[in-house]
């Protein structure tokens, strides 16, 4: 159990506690008072701000707008687009009116996209106008499911929608209901009624230990103890600080901790829509950037970069890393080019909304690479995975999971949930962990089988049964493999080749091999690419059960 106390957890929904109306008192002691005229978030590419109270306004305005569009409380919106001030109005607005959101990632593919959004059973989208006909073309491909254009929303403003879609797709701009009185604007918004903090709030998806992606259930409970908690362990916790808002938002990390969580000590975001060295390193420049929330592959590319100066960097004082391994080589290598930043690591899951583990700048300095202590509100277990049972101190156990922000569960997939949960309402995360003696947790394996590039999520399971459909593929097996360089694993895949390995000759091996990457490639999204490489390979190791055995993959991949 964290070693820090509990801090009050509200029961409301995450609309009302990020924006308690202004009669409210704050919503806890350790929440400073909203200042509603800080700019809260800054488009780091036009300069286009938001204070809060714009904010307020603004998804006020779209949820009355929603509302008058048949809109209602209870249903799935989807947000399919990059990292936008227009994204930021889309999901309060949503929330405003107690629509689930429901966020894709802007690099998924039209079956990709489709996948989420009828299991999430989306009723309405917001869509980026480039990725729209990446969401039309999904509609296609399923004659059950459909969203009808007047439920289509475009994330732009009016003036920009393409000159072919002025009159078939509304844009977020023309939603937004501009001549209410206070009254009206207050009256749209959710109200908190007894138990609505157990509803569920956002539907990310994540493959979790195996399988596909699914939903993942956060409650507004789930979310608000998660800000709450961590609070009191991250820093910063002032608003004098501007964070870089380069995660996307339709990752929980890029929605609760970078999106969410600075309005709650009056921060200032930076949103920009992807990692591009030139924006980024400019708007770190002109903005005086002061933290980060970053993947370890930022932190290589920041390092490696001839166009990062000492100077470049001199406003940020820290950097928060997250979401994949961070070796303490890369952290030592990092501080000491740039003396005057410090780093630190969190951990945790979509399934745990997400920071469980998390520790302070000058905690990092001294427990390098680990993920960090316990935070306030979690419980922590390390259980042998062979024989259930409890492991003994410095041993490798699987890391579980217990407390107010751990998910209520997988949306529409009892059996999915049951499958992670023990008894005891633990959370199996599929990671391995050590803990030392001063209670710092490390990660040093995983028996789930997911593979992460960049921090992003790549189900191996989806990845075999697509290359399954390959004509030349008569069996298959994903691991991920790790490149120092790049600070990240990469998705390979060993495949048995149709007709037996040994009627293939050396030339015709390397040719298929790129041939079937290649096709991979055309069929799914860029972080999802088999930059690991194909292997072709006599059998997969499989259980007598036919499971695949990827620890054995993994071993021949540490042979080669
Ligand atoms: P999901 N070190 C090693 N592996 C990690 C770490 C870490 N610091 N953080 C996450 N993972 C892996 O749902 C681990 O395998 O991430 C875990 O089961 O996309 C999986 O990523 C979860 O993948 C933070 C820290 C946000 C983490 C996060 C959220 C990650 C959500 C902010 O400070």
């Amino acid at each position: 159990t964290s070693t820090i106390p509990s801090p009050p957890l509200p029961r409301t929904t995450v609309f009302n506690y990020l924006f308690p109306a202004s009669s409210a008192k704050a919503a806890t002691d350790n929440y400073p008072k909203p200042n509603l005229n800080k700019v809260s978030y800054i488009d780091g590419i036009t300069g286009q701000t938001l204070t809060r109270e714009q904010t307020e306004t603004k998804a006020k305005q779209l949820a009355v707008g929603l509302k008058k569009r048949g809109v209602k409380t209870g249903e799935v919106g989807c947000i399919f687009g990059m990292n936008s001030l227009d994204w930021v109005v889309a999901c309060f607005g949503l929330q405003a009116l107690g629509v689930v959101v429901s966020p894709a990632n802007y690099a998924y593919t039209p079956s990709e996209l489709l996948h989420q959004l009828s299991d999430s059973t989306s009723s309405l989208a917001f869509v980026q106008p480039a990725l729209l006909p990446v969401l039309l073309e999904a509609l296609k491909l399923d004659k059950s499911y459909s969203i009808s254009p007047e439920r289509i929303f475009l994330l732009c403003p009016k003036g920009e929608k393409p000159k072919d879609l002025q009159n078939k797709f509304e844009s977020i701009e023309e939603l937004l209901e501009e001549s209410l009185s206070k009254d009206e604007l207050n009256n749209v918004v959710q109200k908190y009624t007894d138990g609505l903090e157990k509803d569920t709030a956002y539907l990310c998806y994540s493959s979790g230990t195996t399988g596909r992606g699914k939903g993942v259930e956060t409650s507004h409970h789930n979310v608000t103890s998660q800000i709450q908690a961590v609070n009191l362990v991250y820093e910063p916790q002032t608003g004098d600080d501007v964070i870089l808002g380069i995660l996307p938002f339709s990752h929980i990390y890029g929605l609760t901790v970078v999106l969410q969580q600075p309005l709650t000590y009056n921060g200032t975001i930076v949103v920009l829509p992807r990692f591009e060295e030139a924006p980024v390193l400019n708007a770190i420049q002109k903005y005086k950037i002061t933290w980060a929330l970053v993947v370890p592959p930022i932190l290589i590319a920041l390092l490696n970069s001839p166009n990062v100066k000492e100077t470049t960097l001199s406003s940020l004082r820290g950097l928060q890393s997250g979401a994949a391994p961070l070796s303490s080589d890369l952290i030592q290598a990092f501080e000491s080019r740039f003396p005057h930043i410090r780093i630190t690591q969190g951990y945790g899951l979509t399934e745990t909304t997400p920071v469980s583990h998390v520790m302070t700048l000058e905690e990092g300095q001294a427990h390098r690479g680990c993920i960090g202590r316990i935070a306030p509100t979690y419980q922590a277990r390390l259980v042998d995975y062979e024989s259930g049972k409890d492991c003994e101190k410095g041993e490798r156990g699987e890391l579980w999971l217990r407390g107010p922000s751990v998910m209520k569960g997988y949306w529409r997939n009892e059996e999915a949930t049951k499958g992670v949960f023990a008894p005891g309402g633990w959370f199996m995360t599929g990671d391995v962990a050590v803990i030392d003696d001063q209670g710092y947790f490390s990660i040093v394996d995983r028996v789930k089988e997911l593979v992460k590039y960049k921090g992003f999520q790549v189900p191996p399971a989806e990845l075999e049964a697509l290359l399954l459909t390959h004509p030349d593929v008569a069996d298959v097996g994903v691991i991920g493999i790790w490149s120092k360089e790049q600070a990240t694993e990469l998705p390979r895949a060993y495949i048995v080749p149709r007709g037996g390995l040994s009627s293939i000759s050396e030339k015709s091996k390397n040719e298929l091999s790129t041939k079937i990457q290649k096709w991979v490639e055309g069929k799914v999204s860029n972080h999802k690419r088999l930059r690991g490489g194909v292997i072709l390979i006599e059998a997969i190791p499989k259980s007598p059960s036919g499971k695949i055995l990827r620890k054995d993959l993994r071993v021949l991949a540490k042979k080669e």
